[in-house]
């Protein structure tokens, strides 16, 4: 019988227990109170907090060189559970540079809500949950919260051409914010 060459071990793992991509080409960033000045809208009550603190992770795969049309790329985002002035701890959300490339979010762990805004800065919020697949269209900026008790972990795929646009929302925000209700999330004017 002729023989092939064995089975090879997959190239990237992705580990439940940490939320991050393991493999080659893998970078993991993370982002702490003290990088979200502005973000939330009590400023007072983000900077009273622990400036360390870890709101939110991405560990991500680059296989091809940023910018090159054609490659994707891949990551894994780890929102904590908590709450600045009644807001849910986020991610800062962005357009793409290059501004009609989409995206696909898929939700493995917790509970959180994808807010999503065109640019006549028209909101759509989706429930994420695990399992929850999202598309988010070119032209749409979107940012993720987490609504639940425990870490939100969804994985996110992207055109390698895409980039990432945060000064538009750095401006100018999204239109909407979420906050904490009696019954659960509220989404409220920004
Ligand atoms: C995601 C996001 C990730 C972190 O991988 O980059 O969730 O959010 P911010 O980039 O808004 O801080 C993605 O949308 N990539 O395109
Ligand atoms: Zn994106």
């Amino acid at each position: 019988m002729q023989s092939f060459a064995p089975l090879l071990d997959p190239q990237l793992m992705f580990d439940s227990s940490t939320g991050l991509l393991k493999g080659e080409h893998v970078i993991s960033e993370s982002r702490r109170l003290a990088d979200l000045a502005g973000v939330f809208a009590d400023e007072a009550a983000r900077s009273a907090m622990e400036p360390n603190t870890v709101v939110y992770s991405v560990s991500s795969t680059f296989p091809v060189e940023n910018g090159k049309v054609g490659g994707l790329f891949f990551g894994c985002t780890t929102i904590q559970p908590g709450t600045i002035g009644g807001e849910y701890f986020m991610t800062k959300g962005h357009f793409h540079t290059k501004i009609d490339t989409a995206e696909f979010y898929w939700c493995l762990e917790g509970e959180g809500a994808l807010l999503l805004m065109n640019e006549s800065r028209s909101c759509r919020v989706e429930r994420m949950a695990p399992g929850s697949l999202h598309y988010i269209p070119g032209c749409v900026a979107h940012r993720t919260i987490n609504t639940g008790e425990k870490p939100l972990i969804f994985g996110a795929c992207w055109p390698s051409d895409a980039g990432h646009n945060y000064e538009r929302i750095r401006i100018h925000g999204f239109s909407v914010r979420l906050v904490k209700g009696g019954d659960g999330p509220v989404v409220v004017e920004a």
